[in-house]
């Protein structure tokens, strides 16, 4: 397949005599392209995904899709976002290096990018709901986070290198537009592609639908996401564009990349975590959930540390950007205006994060795009009493970041209200 076919897209079928000369692919996994199996698995909501194996080895090849697959083709969605990805796999893998799939190929116009098949990796979402308990996501993740949140911003970046980028993915514009409405907005009025767990959860989303300080904030955090362009984030950080085994974490999926405050990849993974914690006794049949939960508020306490050191470590060895500069600070031998400054950012982020964090898991239980820690509790009663206990949880800590001043806090929080009686 040369770039400059017009775009088509693959299938099962297809994919062999499409791709069979392809030599980045014919090098990872074998010429003889009649001998390649391929399948297709993407169960995300956007693209295709197919795993192809052969001789030799084996490769994921990702392709966009001209529409929203979750919707059908009545949602046309442009096939740029496929660059936006390859653009943000390479920055992340540079900024936080071994902590994304590795990238054999990219076609611009296929929209496709060939890239390193994780196996045994899963799904992140699927091992929690399966109750395994990943001992290295934590610090993983964090790392990842401070790593790609810090480097990718005016903390780190030469400031003419980081507008340019910022120029470029700045055209990202239909995928913040899913964000800004599916996450922000339409959870909070009668939108046309909402649903939620009904009749059950009638009562408590009319009574957020008309939470006059919730909506209020959901703005104040929209007003955020769009207006401060802070660093390139992955922007749709949650445990589906995870992928783990008992050692390793990588981060996939980067489509939503664009320049916005570092506190939403953050706030955003917390609240997956939290949702986790929300939806285990869903899935507690096979045995008691309490040792899981514990793992889920552990990890949030250690994903918070762990992302808490590094980027400090980053900000007292790593600070060549334009802001806060050394020669304001150190070089004037007043290392602690520059600490005050780092606990002023990390305030900053810690309040907004519980914001973001707060209208994720509000959006997961009443907008399009819900989950399957939930979705997969066949029980649609014991299913509305987790979300209930979610939403309620999501509400307080958007409403009141302001006044949460600790993580220990907030898990204090999730648990009282896992202990309540169901709606
Ligand atoms: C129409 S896309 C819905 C959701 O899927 C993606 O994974 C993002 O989270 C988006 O909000
Ligand atoms: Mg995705």
């Amino acid at each position: 397949m040369t770039g400059k076919l017009p775009f088509e897209a693959l299938s099962v079928e297809t994919l062999a005599t499409r791709l069979g000369t392809n030599e980045a692919l014919c090098s990872k996994i074998g010429k003889d392209a009649s001998a390649w199996k391929v399948r297709e698995v993407g169960d995300g909501n956007l693209n295709l995904v197919f795993i192809v194996e052969g001789a030799s080895g084996g490769a994921i090849v990702k392709q966009a899709l001209p529409y929203v697959r979750l919707v059908g083709d009545s949602w046309p969605l442009p096939l740029k976002r496929s660059f936006f990805e390859y653009h943000a796999l390479t920055r992340q893998e540079a900024r936080a290096p071994g902590s994304v799939p590795a990238i054999y190929y990219f076609d611009e116009v296929q929209a496709l990018i060939i890239m390193e098949y994780l196996s045994p990796h899963i799904i992140l979402r699927r091992a929690l709901i399966e109750g395994r308990q990943l001992p290295n996501i934590a610090r993983d993740i964090g790392l990842f986070m401070a790593r790609t949140l810090f480097r990718g911003s005016d903390l780190s970046m030469v400031t003419k290198e980081r507008k340019a980028d910022l120029a470029l993915f700045a055209d990202n514009v239909e995928l913040c537009d899913i964000t800004e409405n599916l996450v922000f907005s339409d959870p909070y009025f009668d939108a046309k592609m909402n649903r939620h767990t009904s009749p059950q959860l009638d009562g408590l989303v009319a009574e957020l639908r008309t939470d006059r300080d919730l909506k209020v904030e959901a703005q104040r955090l929209k007003h955020l996401f769009t207006a401060n362009a802070e660093t390139l984030l992955h922007g749709d950080l949650h445990s589906g564009s995870i992928m783990v085994t008992d050692q390793e974490t990588r981060m996939i999926d980067p489509e939503f990349a664009f320049y916005g405050p570092m506190a939403f990849d953050i706030g955003m993974l917390l609240a997956n975590f939290w949702m986790s914690f929300f939806s285990q006794r869903g899935h507690e049949q096979k045995g008691k959930r309490d040792a899981m939960r514990a793992y889920l508020l552990d990890v949030v306490v250690e994903t918070w540390a762990v992302f808490r050191a590094e980027f400090s470590h980053l900000w007292r060895t790593e600070r060549t950007g334009m802001l806060y500069q050394k020669s304001l600070f150190e070089d004037q031998g007043d290392i602690l205006a520059a600490e005050q400054a780092l606990d002023d950012v990390l305030h900053q982020i810690w309040t907004d994060l519980l914001g973001f964090a707060g209208i994720e898991v509000h959006r997961r239980i009443l907008g399009l795009a819900h989950n399957a820690d939930f979705e997969t509790i066949a029980d649609e009663d014991l299913r509305a009493s987790c979300e209930a206990k979610a939403l309620k949880f999501g509400r307080h800590i958007a409403v009141n970041r302001r006044q949460i001043h600790s993580i220990d806090e907030v898990n204090n929080l999730a648990a009282l209200i896992e202990q309540e009686n169901s709606i």
